[in-house]
């Protein structure tokens, strides 16, 4: 019995088996999920032959082979001259945060991962301005204006879910006020829109995640791309901020080890490939879920937006008001069939008692909506026609109740 998974050298007929899922670190007697994501993990023996160069030349951290290797590579795929390798994405943008944006109010949404914004809640330089986003999840650009005053200093944005943000609108109020650009884009590994350059290349700083969750992975880690002079400083904050044995300004501990960046120079070559069969997954749920748009809001344009390269990182869907369950019911419901289903993002600071001075009641309407309505149903580079079947039949199971 073949079990064809969704890679371009697959066959795709009769698929007839589920993939084996996942069993959770604190469930290890548990069932195995169908989790919203899964690692995109390289080849055991080619990693053994790296992991034991790496133990040959016995330098396995502070910049090693490897990770310098890995820093050229990515720079090519993202189609950028400067590139910094990180620890994880979310200490690249409080090194970005520190580094390139002046004190004062910096203009945020509250539709994100608390990385994006807790380091301004934090440093008393920094003072966070929360904006609504669209019912496209991406921030507002009319709710960035409205929010810039003398005081602002930044706009930091995020590619949610791998779409990106109205850029020349952004980038105009920036060039417009002095502003700095500085893109989240954790999400949006190797997504490019028609007539932009690449994501990469569009903020002043732009902070990708490469934790194993995402599209593509180093197990953790991250980067961020931007000017020579803005990369080079961030090189040196990277490494506590040391620029000789003798010279240091401020700095932390960014760097990315041998390891890490081995298992990212193995994906490298296959997160293309995984993409193709991300987007398949894609495919599937909007053909067979278009019938239901009375009770779900889809996101096709975005997901396969016209001359551009979408990753699907995600597949968000919005469960209307009229359907017959709310999102928390389609997700308790999703985990009865053993899909694990996430709520990206919730808590949002609408939601959540930690920034009750922040936001005003009533205040980010469609952030409020988005973090209770939103549900991202599982799209990785793993799974089989027959799981795309599975989830597809227990959401139509759920709605037609
Ligand atoms: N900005 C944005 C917009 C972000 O979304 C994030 C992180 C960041 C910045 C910061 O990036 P990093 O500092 O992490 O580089 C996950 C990730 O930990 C986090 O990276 C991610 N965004 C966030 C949206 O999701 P959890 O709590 O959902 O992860 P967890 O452990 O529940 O994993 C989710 C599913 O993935 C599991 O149900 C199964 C699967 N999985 C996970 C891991 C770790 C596996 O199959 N194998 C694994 O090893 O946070």
């Amino acid at each position: 019995m073949s079990k064809s998974r969704f890679t371009p050298s697959g066959s795709e007929g009769g698929l007839p088996e589920r993939s084996r899922g996942t069993r959770l670190p604190h469930e290890p007697d548990g069932p195995a999920w169908l989790t919203v994501n899964s690692p995109l993990l390289p080849d055991a023996d080619a990693l053994s032959e790296l992991v034991r160069d790496i133990l040959d030349r016995r330098w396995v951290t502070n910049q090693g082979h490897y990770a310098r290797e890995l820093e050229a590579r990515l720079a090519g795929y993202l189609q950028v001259d400067h590139l910094a390798l990180i620890t994880n994405a979310t200490v690249a943008l409080e090194m970005s945060f520190l580094e390139a944006i002046p004190d004062g109010e910096v203009i945020v949404p509250a539709y994100s991962f608390p990385a994006t914004w807790n380091l301004f809640f934090e440093n008393p330089r920094f003072k966070a301005v929360f904006v609504d986003i669209g019912e496209d999840f991406r921030i507002d650009p009319d709710a960035v204006e409205a929010a810039i005053t003398d005081r602002t200093t930044a706009i930091v944005a995020v590619h949610t879910y791998g779409f990106p943000c109205a850029h020349e609108r952004l980038r105009a109020l920036c060039e417009a006020h002095g502003l700095t650009l500085i893109y989240d884009a954790a999400h949006a590994f190797g997504v490019q829109l028609a007539g932009l350059p690449p994501v990469a290349s569009l903020g002043d700083l732009n902070i990708f995640s490469f934790h194993a969750t995402k599209v593509y992975n180093t197990l953790e880690g991250g980067a961020v791309t931007g000017s020579e002079a803005l990369v080079h400083r961030l090189k040196r904050r990277r490494n506590f901020g040391l620029s000789s044995e003798e010279q240091f300004s401020f700095g932390t501990n960014g760097k990315m080890d041998e390891l890490r960046a081995a298992v990212g120079l193995l994906n490298l070559p296959l997160v293309d490939d995984a993409i193709a069969a991300r987007a398949k997954v894609s495919r599937y749920y909007l053909d067979a879920l278009h019938s239901e748009t009375d009770h779900l809001q889809l996101f096709p344009s975005e997901l396969f937006p016209h001359g551009g390269v979408h990753n699907h990182a995600h597949f968000p869907v919005r469960v209307r008001p009229d359907a017959p369950v709310d999102r928390d019911g389609l997700l308790d419901a999703l985990k009865r069939e053993n899909i694990l289903a996430r709520r990206y993002f919730y808590p949002t600071p609408t939601t959540s008692e930690l920034y009750r001075h922040h936001v005003a009641p009533g205040a980010l309407p469609r952030t409020r909506a988005c973090s209770l309505d939103t549900l991202c149903l599982p799209v990785h580079h793993r799974m089989t026609e027959a799981d795309c079947a599975h989830v597809v039949d227990s959401v139509l199971a759920v709605l037609s109740a």
